[in-house]
């Protein structure tokens, strides 16, 4: 009898025995690497602020039917996407200081492919055009107008996204406000940012947002920005931001907390050194909130904010809950 070959399978460390046939003369015993063993118990979703929870939802039903992590995340955030009483993201976004509905997405799933567009306009779901983007192009992004061409190419419909209520918000900032930036804070937010785990311990993740209302004409945040809005490792682990996207960028925010995570650091510990870096890095920290959310290969997650008032919706096959996060500052 030859040597007998004992396969292990990647990070689950599952044991593997062929016996190839029956026949004595042929005692051959061969490697072979077998799929791992499916999992609904590993399946997880976690997303930015308490809209995540519907978000979730969808995402959850795609999971449990042995789907692929990249499909919960983009169908997933379309639902925040549509979501007109949602005015951080999609259709009723706040638009920007002309009056014009800008958005940034981005996605990424567990072989390194990612797909982002920032600055495209009347487009409803920019998460579904990022990921043509990753599948359908040699590129990783594309900005503006030809974001919105390449979208109408793929026979995604013009639509018009500043609803009656963010118009009537926009012109009361314009009358009140002159023209100084809301902060962005406890009360101005909503961008949804996901992570999923998928049956087979696949992760992906994706972010969406209108991004800081009424912002300069041009302005693009972390959000659409792979390393700064998501990134992800699927030897690893995967994190994603919302918040002040300058401060986010900076620090190549969500990149760092898996390299974190990578080095020893748990999710939670990852967000919380991100976010100290963010405090070290900015003199001026007022209105200044950010929050980061993450998952590493074995499913822990963990979630850091600068100031209070950040939360997370989670997922399983069994529950939803909304997570308060774990915070430097009180406002
Ligand atoms: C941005 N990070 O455009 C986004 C804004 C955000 O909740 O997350 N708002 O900077």
């Amino acid at each position: 009898m030859k040597r007998r070959d004992f396969v292990k399978i990647g990070t689950l460390g599952t044991t593997a025995l062929i016996i190839d046939g029956c026949n004595p003369n042929e005692t051959s015993l061969k490697n072979e690497i077998l799929p791992p063993p499916l999992g609904i118990d590993k399946i997880k979703v976690i997303s930015t602020w308490n809209s995540g929870i519907e978000a979730n939802k969808t995402a959850i039903e795609i999971l449990k039917n042995n789907g692929p992590a990249i499909d919960a995340i983009e169908k997933g955030l379309n639902v925040t996407e549509s979501d007109s009483e949602n005015t951080s993201v999609g259709l009723g976004g706040l638009p920007d200081a002309n009056g014009n509905v800008t958005l940034d997405a981005c996605i990424m799933d567990h072989n390194f492919n990612c797909g982002s567009v920032s600055y495209i306009s009347n487009i409803e779901n920019p998460i579904s055009v990022a990921r043509k983007v990753m599948e359908d192009t040699p590129h990783v992004m594309l900005s503006g107008k030809g974001a919105y061409d390449f979208a109408i190419s793929k026979n995604f419909k013009h639509k018009n996204l500043l609803t009656e209520s963010s118009r009537i918000k926009w012109e009361e900032w314009k009358k009140e406000n002159k023209n100084v930036l809301p902060a962005i804070n406890h009360e101005n937010h909503d961008t949804i940012a996901m992570i999923a785990i998928d049956q087979l311990g696949n992760l992906s993740t994706g972010c969406t947002t209108s991004g800081w209302a009424y912002k300069l004409a041009g302005r693009v945040g972390d959000s659409p920005i792979i390393g700064s809005g998501v990134y992800l490792d699927n030897d690893v682990g995967a994190a994603c931001a919302t918040g002040m996207g300058e401060a986010i960028i900076k620090i190549c925010g969500s990149h760092a907390i898996v390299e974190l995570m990578r080095n020893g650091s748990s999710p939670q510990e990852a967000c919380k050194i991100a976010v100290q870096r963010i405090k070290n890095s900015n003199k001026d920290l007022k209105d200044l909130q950010v929050g980061f959310i993450a998952m590493n290969k074995n499913g822990e997650i963990g979630s850091y904010s600068l100031y209070s008032g950040f939360n997370y919706a989670y997922q399983d096959a069994q529950e939803s809950k909304l997570i308060d996060s774990k915070y430097d500052l009180d406002w």
